[in-house]
């Protein structure tokens, strides 16, 4: 892939209060490097917020708003309609929260702004569970995962669910652009959003995200893991423009689901039998992806 250069200007501070190895701080780096300066970001509860530091401080070289949990997609459109009120029209509004904030508590809020019509980027950051309450399971914890409310018994089979398709119900629900990145791709993650920016309407971002202590990663190996869930097809790199599917990243060497399982304390529980299923269901839903994929050419 050509490469992109990344702007140099960074918009978030050292010294924030992210954990080592945290993801987040890559994704929000990447993001503002696509977006400049303009932005308006708003934030529900969860790690970002924290990340940001103690007031009066702050590790943010933007605005950012805090606000309660379920409303990000409802303080997305009362921002974007306050600047079109006043004839603001070169700031980008932006709703950034976590896969709990998403998936689960936010959905409503999210699905009320794509519906509005909301001309808006939504990044859903997503580290596979609500990780700054400790590490409990969400919508978008993928199957097989150890969290603190799926505790891994002898019986595995209760933590056989799937992550939640966001990016379908997304679609479905009529955004106008949608595309995943992944944090092990800064060139990628860039141009997504900057893509995102040349439509107008609700846009979405499914960024993956490592997080060191709920994936039991070694902070040091948290890119490398989020690399891999690519390289094996766990998190596919695509774009949807309106129902039109793109892959983004092609691996022309697939990787075994079973050589990312086996980097993460989460999944050290997993039974042969198990691996097999999930191997079979990421690759159920790859072809699946392909499919749209090739429907979309024709
Ligand atoms: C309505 C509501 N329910 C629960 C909480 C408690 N809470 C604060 S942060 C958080 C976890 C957030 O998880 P997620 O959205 O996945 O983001 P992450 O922490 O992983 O960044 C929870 C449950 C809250 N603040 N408001």
């Amino acid at each position: 892939m050509a490469k992109l250069p990344l702007p140099k200007e960074e918009y978030l501070y050292r010294g924030h209060a992210a954990c080592p190895g945290c993801g987040a701080p890559l994704a929000m780096r990447y993001t503002m490097k696509a977006l400049g300066p303009r932005v308006i970001m708003n934030v529900p509860a969860g790690c970002t917020p924290v990340i940001g530091g103690v007031w009066p401080r702050t590790a943010f070289k933007f605005d950012m708003m805090d606000h309660a949990f379920e409303s990000t997609g409802a303080v997305s459109s009362g921002i974007r309609a306050a600047l079109d009120a006043k004839g603001i029209e070169d700031a980008t509004v932006l709703g950034w929260a976590g896969d709990g904030g998403t998936v689960d508590i936010g959905l409503q809020a999210l699905s009320g702004a794509v519906d509005r019509g909301t001309d808006f980027i939504y990044v859903m950051m997503d580290n596979e569970a609500y990780m700054n309450t400790g590490i409990q399971c969400s919508g978008s914890t993928p199957i097989g995962a150890w969290t603190t409310t799926t505790p891994l018994g002898k019986k595995c089979e209760i933590i056989l669910q799937r992550k939640k398709k966001i990016m379908e119900m997304m679609v479905a629900n009529g955004i106008v652009y949608g595309a995943t990145v992944n944090v092990a791709y800064p060139e990628d993650f860039v141009k997504r959003v900057r893509k995102a920016t040349e439509y107008e309407g609700p846009k979405f971002i499914h960024a993956l995200s490592p997080c060191a202590p709920g994936w039991r990663v070694d902070t040091a190996k948290t890119v490398e893991v989020a690399r891999l869930a690519t390289q094996t097809n766990m998190f596919p790199l695509y774009e949807v423009q309106g129902n039109e599917y793109r892959l983004t990243k092609t691996i022309k060497e697939r990787k075994p689901v079973s050589e990312y399982l086996k980097t993460q304390g989460r999944f050290r529980r997993i039974s042969e039998d198990m691996a097999i299923k999930i191997q079979a269901m990421v690759d159920e839903e790859y072809e699946e992806l392909l499919r749209k994929v090739e429907q979309s050419k024709g």
